[in-house]
């Protein structure tokens, strides 16, 4: 009955309080599940005085102290705390409380110390100007663990991050840290027999001092499934390394048996293991909390859907308190109330998720600063946990962390958009606007081998796309232009104002490449639209100065990403990528046929590709620069079934020089070869000496156009897809460069370098009424002659600007026109044009 009558509250209250209204009358983060808001205040300046059964630990003491003062002479306010009394079952869990203030007392009603500490910290967050609002709550977690697992692959947090999500996750009460970076060798393989050195250890011991301080419970994992045996020995290793992790003071658990292949796998064998730990090590402590474990099959589209195979497995033998971990449907993937089904009736258990988001080990090009969405609001029921996989970005992360928060305490109420705009707010309140844009354009991943994307720039993406088709068909339209270039203008300042606004400087430090890539991108877009204006104004020496513009700007966009954030993986910085930069490319790119007429198309024609014939791989990247190809690695371990293959074609423009690869395998060349061909239908086998999966061929024979990797073999073949690069050159370098100038391509100029003088053969036909000259001088002054028939030099332009018409009346008899650029090495001639 009475839990009838507080769902029954809770109806009546959500609906009363819906949308705009509940959002606007509080900002209490994550949202309460009950709230009450009253109109009247009372002052917060006063000291308290506390009463009650419960006593309260240090930490939620520290807090209480910070919201009241100490100033003897006024009245002291009651702060009565009792233990829960309601028969809630919902309530009665940890972190669940009651809050009520009146007049004369503030009551908190408690389950544990953290319900304590929970009640304070929406105290402090419901405290404006020294004052409290009239207020009744009742508030408590839809689910028991959230927070974060510290689970991708580069580098770990430092301490200092730790220390900081701490704090964080306690004001938002996320209550759950798991440690467990890819690349801590002593989580995993090869130290994690091994107990971590003293410096180590130390800070260990500091981080679960201050997770207790914010109650959040500090999961220690081990990964030890790569080179695991299922003996005495390793048990016990896992047991003792357990111990040594307890003396340390952790008192929570995880194994992890993701990203390993072969004997450690099996499920039994896992299941064993967990149920050895539970007994041996869980249920002897006595305060340790339930064991969680990470399965191998950790996603529905890795797992044996057969029945009575891995997770059945799993679900039948694992003591039914250690905890089984989901990433969904895929390895990174939206959560949904079907998947939860499926699962939970496998391992006959509420599934733990592991959601991968906003982890970005996969795409170490991009921040993904986008909303967390995709998460289903009805499974408050179906899952025992929710953690987020983050970047190794620690405080970017927290603009994911803080919707997570706001999820898993109270799906129901959960709004991704809204919860995204408020945790810019909270998260910078120096500079919350900018912080937003920034965010609205730093969202998507790009393509990638998961295909898991985000949408990006979604307010100017209409306004960008009906631009761009009408452009195509040769229609301008001005509103959508001005509103394009607004945006840019917007940007502008956006990296200035965050960098010197901004009080968090790890963060800065941590997204500040993608800073100065942002204020790049925001210049080359005004100078886009400006271009696009001088040539709806019909003003070609001006859209030729906004297009020199803009391709500076690329060039300094192609500098940053070729010199920060140079990881192995996906080295580089990009920024706006699904939609910003697009525009300006393809603007960019176009405009090309307005400066030269004669050639009409200059969309890329390229034909590189990647080539296989799997499933797995097709969505594979291909990253691409003016020297290189190479295939995006891959972290997993690849499995090449007989047949099949895995390669790049060259387009015809390009020459194959020299081919990298690095497998990583043992194997390669035994059933298996490298093979390149030059028509793509008859392949020639590469002669390749390979040391452990790794070679670099410096001398490729001419004519090649495909390499590829095929397993010859019966059987299926496995690696690692570390690299496999091919260098490239133009086809036509040696060609002589003064054809560039009259090349009907502004993609490839002649700079003059050191050389002062320029001799340009040139013959003009009647029909010649002008010649043009598509410069780039950086407004340095220059001088151009024409030389007669009889070798005669005289003057015809002196001047700096960087677009030139010289009437051919003007020009009597010429066979030749000299440049003179005075010493100005940064002399570019793009085109010369008869018209
Ligand atoms: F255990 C898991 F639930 C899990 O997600 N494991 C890893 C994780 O450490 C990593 O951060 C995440 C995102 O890359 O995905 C898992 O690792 C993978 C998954 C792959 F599909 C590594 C390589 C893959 F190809």
């Amino acid at each position: 009955m009475k839990l009838k009558q507080l769902l029954l509250t809770a109806l009546i209250l959500s609906f009363a309080n819906t949308g705009w209204t509940q959002n606007s009358s509080h900002n209490i983060y994550p949202s309460p599940q009950i709230i009450n808001l009253g109109e009247q205040k009372i002052s917060s300046d006063v000291p308290y005085q506390l009463a009650g059964n419960f006593k309260l630990k240090s930490n939620s003491l520290n807090l209480l102290n910070e919201l009241f003062n100490n100033k003897s002479g006024s009245k002291p306010l009651a702060i009565i705390i009792n233990p829960l009394k309601k028969a809630d079952k919902n309530l009665n869990v940890s972190g669940g409380f009651t809050l009520k203030i009146t007049p004369q007392a503030i009551e908190i009603g408690v389950f544990d110390n953290r319900s304590a500490f929970y009640a304070l910290q929406t105290l402090k967050q419901l405290k404006k100007d020294n004052s409290l609002p009239l207020v009744d709550i009742t508030d408590f977690p839809d689910v028991l663990s959230r927070g974060s697992v510290e689970g991708f692959y580069g580098t770990p947090w430092s301490h200092e991050d730790r220390i900081s999500q701490f704090k964080f996750y306690g004001a938002l009460k996320l209550n759950t840290y798991i440690y467990g970076p890819k690349d801590d060798p002593y989580h995993s393989s090869p130290n994690w027999r091994k107990p971590y050195p003293s410096e180590n250890a130390k800070q260990i011991k500091e981080l679960v001092q201050e997770a207790k301080n914010n109650e959040v419970d500090f999961t220690w994992a081990i990964h030890p499934g790569l080179d695991i045996q299922w003996n005495k020995t390793d048990s016990l290793a896992i047991l003792n390394k357990f111990e040594w992790m307890y003396d340390l003071g952790v008192r929570s658990f995880a194994v992890f048996f993701d990203d390993i292949s072969g004997e450690g796998t099996k499920a039994e064998k896992q299941a064993q293991l967990l149920n050895y730990l539970q007994s041996q090590f869980v249920e002897k402590k006595k305060d340790v909390l339930p064991l969680i474990m990470c399965p191998t099959e950790y996603n529905k589209a890795w797992s044996d859907p057969k029945p009575n195979t891995y997770l059945d497995i799993l679900g039948d033998k694992l003591h039914p308190t250690i905890q089984v971990m989901w990433t969904g449907d895929r390895v990174i993937d939206d959560v949904s109330a079907a998947d939860l089904d499926w699962i939970n009736k496998r391992i006959k258990r509420k599934a733990y998720i592991w959601w991968n988001f906003p982890v970005s080990d996969y795409v170490r090009d991009h921040l993904l600063m986008g909303a967390a969405y995709g998460l289903d609001t009805t499974i408050k029921n179906d899952l025992s946990g929710f953690v987020s996989n983050p970047m190794e970005r620690a405080e970017a992360s927290k603009l994911a962390l803080f919707s997570v928060a706001l999820y898993s305490w109270n799906l129901k109420s959960y709004e991704p958009m809204s919860a995204w705009h408020a945790a810019a707010k909270y998260i910078m309140p120096e500079a919350a606007t900018a912080f937003q844009l920034f965010n609205e354009h730093n969202s998507d991943l790009g393509p990638n081998g998961h295909r898991y994307r985000r949408d990006e720039s979604v307010i100017i993406k209409p306004a960008v796309e009906s631009f761009l088709a009408a452009y195509k068909n040769g229609s301008y339209l001005q509103d959508l232009a001005t509103k394009i270039k607004t945006e840019f203008e917007h940007i502008i300042p956006v990296s200035k104002e965050l960098r010197s606004k901004s009080l968090n400087k790890n963060l800065i430090r941590e997204i500040d490449p993608w800073l100065t890539q942002f204020n790049l991108l925001g210049k080359a877009g005004l100078e886009t639209i400006n271009m696009l204006e001088a040539k709806q104004a019909e003003n070609k020496a001006l859209a030729w100065n906004s297009y020199l513009k803009v391709e500076a700007l690329l060039d300094s966009i192609h500098l940053v990403d070729k010199t920060f954030n140079q990881n192995p993986y996906q080295p580089g910085v990009k920024t706006g990528s699904l939609v910003l930069m697009p525009f300006v490319k393809t603007i960019f790119d176009q405009t090309q046929s307005y400066f030269i007429p004669a050639a009409a198309n200059f969309e890329k024609n390229s034909s590189t590709a990647l080539i296989n014939n799997t499933e797995k791989l097709k969505n594979q990247p291909l990253q691409l620069s003016n020297t290189s190809i190479a295939i995006s690695p891959i972290l997993e371990v690849i499995n090449l079934n007989s047949q099949e293959y895995l390669g790049i074609h060259i387009d015809k423009s390009l020459k194959a020089k020299e081919f990298y690869f690095n497998l990583e395998s043992n194997n390669l060349l035994e059933g298996g070869a490298f093979e390149t061909s030059v028509d793509g239908l008859n392949w020639q086998i590469l002669n390749v000496e390979q040391k452990k999966g790794k070679r670099n061929l410096k001398v490729l024979a001419d004519g090649i156009k495909h390499i590829r990797y095929k397993n010859n073999s019966a059987n299926s073949k496995s690696f690692f897809l570390k690299e496999f690069k091919i260098i490239v050159e133009a086809e036509n370098k040696n060609a002589d460069q003064t054809v560039y100038v009259q090349d009907y391509s502004i993609a490839t100029y002649l700079e003059l370098n050191a050389k002062d003088n320029l001799n340009l053969p040139i013959s003009l036909s009647k029909e010649t009424k002008t010649i043009s000259l598509l410069l780039q001088n950086n407004n340095k002054p220059f001088e151009i002659y024409q030389i007669s028939k009889q070798g005669k030099k005289t003057q015809i332009y002196k001047g700096s600007e960087n677009y030139i018409v010289i009437p051919s009346k003007q020009l009597k008899k010429v066979t030749a026109i000299e440049i003179n650029a005075n010493g100005n090495k940064d002399f570019r001639i793009y085109e010369l044009l008869k018209n």
